[in-house]
């Protein structure tokens, strides 16, 4: 198994690998990815975490207008606010991490886009596709770890009190968004893997450790050196 395996039996080649982890609100995706980290981090891999919203300076900023609970905004300003942070991410962090053969875990990106603002709130998956092309510059993940769990259950997790402006949501929202995002992973078969995540948090990552192993593997983008 993957995690038994002392370092550095892998070398990474040229081009990085680009994980994302995505779920709705409370799901397990920062636990999911501080506990993936670490895993490649003792196979002797360079990591760079990110999240979106942020991830950059000027992409904190913006998530500080879009999170905040003062303000309202038209969906398609929204759009182009999530956009913003993401180009910065990918230009400042996601980018160069991989050119310079680094594994990226980002908490969120493109398909929050479709599932939040695309199935949440109704507006055309078609442009919002054309639209994360244009702010990644093509650069889309490797693999994508989708933690499913019904609404009522990640957003208990939290403070009520504490609720952004998007977890302020109804909960029909939150539904459409699980739903959007299943509808995603039946599209992307291959990228992205649907974890339960109403399971134990060890037992969560355990899984996603082995699934991560074998595409890292299938995908040469790092070879197990002699010995494996
Ligand atoms: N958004 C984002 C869009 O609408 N469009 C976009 O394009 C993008 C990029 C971002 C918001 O922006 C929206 C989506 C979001 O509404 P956020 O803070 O990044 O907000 O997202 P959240 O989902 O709200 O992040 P959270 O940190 O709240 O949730 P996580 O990361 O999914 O959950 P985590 O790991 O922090 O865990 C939450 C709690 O549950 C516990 C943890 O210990 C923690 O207390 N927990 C578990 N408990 C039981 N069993 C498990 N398996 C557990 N896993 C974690």
């Amino acid at each position: 198994m993957g995690g038994d395996i002392p370092r550095p039996l892998f070398e990474m080649g040229k081009w990085g690998f680009f994980i994302t982890i995505e779920g709705i609100e409370g799901s397990g995706k920062s636990t999911l990815a501080k506990g993936l980290k670490l895993y490649l981090e003792n196979l002797g891999l360079k990591v760079v975490f990110t999240r979106e919203p942020g991830g950059s300076s000027v992409g904190e900023k913006i998530r500080k207008i879009l999170l905040s609970k003062e303000d309202s905004m038209d969906s398609m300003t929204e759009v182009f606010l999530f956009l913003a942070a993401r180009r910065e991410n990918v230009v400042k962090n996601i980018l160069p991490a991989l050119q310079n053969g680094m594994v990226v875990i980002a908490d969120r990106y493109t398909d929050s886009t479709l599932a939040y603002q695309g199935y949440g709130r109704g507006l055309p998956i078609k442009i919002l596709r054309r639209l994360n092309k244009i702010a990644t510059k093509k650069i889309y993940p490797n693999l994508t770890f989708l933690i499913d769990i019904p609404p009522g259950r990640g957003l208990g997790r939290k403070n009520e009190n504490d609720f952004d402006r998007i977890e302020r949501e109804n909960l029909d929202f939150h539904k459409r968004v699980r739903e959007g995002y299943l509808r995603l992973a039946r599209i992307a078969k291959k990228r992205i893997y649907v974890l339960d995540g109403t399971r134990d948090p060890a037992e969560i990552l355990e899984e996603a450790k082995q699934v991560l192993y074998k595409r890292l593997v299938e995908k040469k983008k790092i070879k197990p050196m002699r010995g494996e």
